[in-house]
């Protein structure tokens, strides 16, 4: 008998029934984008649910990352890190910014704040900090260097959707936090992505360069682009907006499994709950240190593949090693970065998983590094 795929993730979808009642309005008023109403009842929505007062949504999250990066004015360099996916890197060098790649911190693949002052010089602007795979990044430690050295501080929350931190929605720190609605995220819009924001010049910039510029029909009053999402876009987000807590409560129970199966097997190591903060349980990733596990994360990725289960290995390379950035950057630089990078994998984790799909995946996981011998 065939496997069934199983896939790293999985898009949380609304029925099918559900989807076309709610995308009906479109036909019944024949306003597909350009801020319809779909768009503006789910931009409210969100911002209700993430706990934010002003937010503006994107076609997507990289574009949202871009504009907000240029709604700032920023020159010069840039501290990041180099563990998270290429979109932070790019949105950072397409604004003709140079990153600085700061280390991570071993426990939850966030930047190592005790790291960050060192790579400050008179050209540093800014700090652009990922919550990666939805974990909290070192918010006052960051918080309280951006004020000493009068940096702005744009978060990458695109794992983040939904992460509260001391009973705080995560957007709500920084000057602006950037989330990813993309199919293959907790929250999904298909393509998607929103700023939080809360100076309303920066709003008005946004509004500007997501829009031509364009105010009202005559008033052109900045020089902008197009990354306005659309109706479709938006009747998907405000379906999945309705099934959202219950999504993450399945991928927690999900994820417990996995903790279950996986945990105190020797070689594996898996992220810790962080203190104050409630998860979104956005990704599964696990750590396999080959001294321990017996064989390294690539034969684990390649034995899941021949059990057609398509773990991910995010994020490798580090975006300072993309061919693209090759010889530009340092890796070596972030050693610790540099060794996550090599040991993780994303294992499949979506909302609509079983916990025979979990049991698969452990079990070949096991047999890999052969625990059940041991
Ligand atoms: N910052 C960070 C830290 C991010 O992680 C991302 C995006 C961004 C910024 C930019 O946000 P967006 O502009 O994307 O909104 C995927 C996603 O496309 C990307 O959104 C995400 N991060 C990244 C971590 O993962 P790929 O290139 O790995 O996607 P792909 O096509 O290989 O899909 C991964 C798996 O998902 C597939 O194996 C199967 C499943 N899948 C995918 C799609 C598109 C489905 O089952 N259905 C689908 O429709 O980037």
């Amino acid at each position: 008998m065939q496997n069934k795929k199983l896939y790293t993730t999985r898009p949380s979808m609304p029925s099918y029934e559900e989807y076309a009642e709610q995308i009906r309005r479109i036909w019944d008023t024949a306003w597909l984008t350009n801020m319809g109403e779909q768009h503006n009842e789910l931009e409210k929505a969100v911002a209700e649910y993430l706990g934010v007062e002003k937010m503006s949504m994107f076609v997507n999250g990289h574009m949202a990352l871009e504009m907000v990066l240029q709604a700032f004015r920023l020159e010069g360099e840039v501290i990041t890190t180099p563990f998270t996916f290429i979109s932070t890197t790019h949105a950072i060098v397409r604004n003709g910014l140079t990153p600085v790649f700061c280390d991570i911190r071993e426990e939850d693949f966030t930047i190592d704040a005790s790291k960050i002052e060192e790579l400050i010089t008179e050209r540093t602007t800014a700090i652009v900090p990922v919550h990666v795979y939805g974990n909290v990044c070192d918010i006052e430690a960051i918080e309280r260097i951006a004020d000493k050295y009068g940096l702005k501080v744009i978060y990458d929350a695109a794992h983040a959707f939904g992460v509260k931190y001391g009973g705080k929605g995560v957007g709500g720190f920084g000057d602006a936090a950037m989330f990813s609605f993309h199919a293959t995220k907790v929250f999904n819009s298909i393509e998607g992505g929103a700023v939080v924001y809360h100076d309303d010049e920066v709003g008005k910039t946004l509004y500007n360069l997501k829009n031509f510029g364009i105010q009202s029909e005559e008033v052109i009053e900045g020089v902008g682009a197009n990354a306005k999402m659309n109706e479709f876009q938006a009747a998907m987000g405000l379906c999945n907006l309705r099934h959202i807590d219950e999504n993450i409560a399945k991928r927690r129970k999900l994820s417990e499994y996995y903790y279950e199966l996986l945990e105190g097997c020797q070689g594996i190591r898996l992220q810790k709950p962080q203190p104050e903060v409630e998860s979104n349980y956005a990704y599964m990733p696990a750590l396999f240190e080959k001294s321990e596990f017996g064989v390294s994360r690539d034969v684990v990725y390649e034995q899941l593949r021949e059990a057609d289960i398509f773990a991910r290995k995010y994020f490798y390379p580090l975006t300072s090693e993309a061919q693209c950035y090759r010889g530009i950057y340092d890796s070596s630089n972030t050693p610790v970065a540099k060794k996550i990078s090599a040991d993780v994998l994303a294992l499949p984790l979506f909302a609509d998983m079983t916990k025979e799909d979990i049991e698969r995946v452990c079990s070949v996981i096991r047999s890999a590094g052969g625990l059940d011998a041991k």
